[in-house]
């Protein structure tokens, strides 16, 4: 939840949403710290999505601001990644560790640990639920995360910030695999 307690997204949430929320993607904020949670409809199944999601190794497949990302570790709990950002923010690079992968329940966690940027004791949560969407497979994604407030910042200057960026990662990953799930459907069609 923002500052006011409510999860920032397109369409509707409904009430299981929230119970998740509650139970998967809770952050206890200290008093120089901020958190919120934002969700996205992706017309794509969980399965497609999640294969983007879960490659902690290559976050450039769908975040538009990283430009280069060298990662060691095989995707287990602890591996490292070091993006490069692209020109134009306040940061060039960020090293990063997975924090947990769970195949099953669709969820992973990471943890911003050094880096040439502003974000000290970044922290956050994505889950993807499926959900159907004009009668075929949808995907509900959440993310949630966790920060300092910087030296110099309000908490709502932070959450706007991060928020801006979550919102553009969401968007893509929601362009990225649509564009896929439209490919796979049209396939068959195209064979006739
Ligand atoms: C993510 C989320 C965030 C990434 C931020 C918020 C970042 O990569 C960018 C600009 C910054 O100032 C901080 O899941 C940092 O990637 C795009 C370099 C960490």
């Amino acid at each position: 939840m923002n500052g006011n307690g409510v999860a920032v997204g397109n369409g509707g949430i409904g009430g299981l949403e929230n119970e998740f929320i509650q139970r998967h993607h809770r952050h206890e904020p200290g008093g120089h710290q901020c958190s919120s949670v934002l969700y996205r409809h992706i017309k794509a199944p969980v399965h497609l999505v999640w294969s983007l999601v879960r490659r902690f190794d290559q976050p450039q497949r769908y975040k538009p601001f990283i430009s280069r990302c060298v990662a060691e570790g095989n995707l287990e709990i602890g591996s490292l990644r070091e993006v490069d950002v692209k020109s134009g923010l306040p940061a060039t690079t960020s090293t990063e560790r997975l924090e947990y992968l769970d195949d099953n329940e669709h969820i992973l966690s990471m943890r911003i640990i050094g880096g040439d940027h502003r974000l000290r004791n970044y922290s956050s949560i994505v889950s993807l639920h499926p959900e159907i969407i004009d009668g075929r497979p949808g995907t509900l994604v959440i993310e949630s995360f966790m920060v300092d407030v910087p030296e110099g910042n309000t908490k709502d200057e932070t959450c706007y910030f991060v928020e801006a960026l979550i919102k553009c990662n969401l968007k893509s990953l929601a362009d990225v695999s649509e564009r896929c799930a439209v490919h796979f459907r049209t396939e068959p069609i195209d064979r006739l």
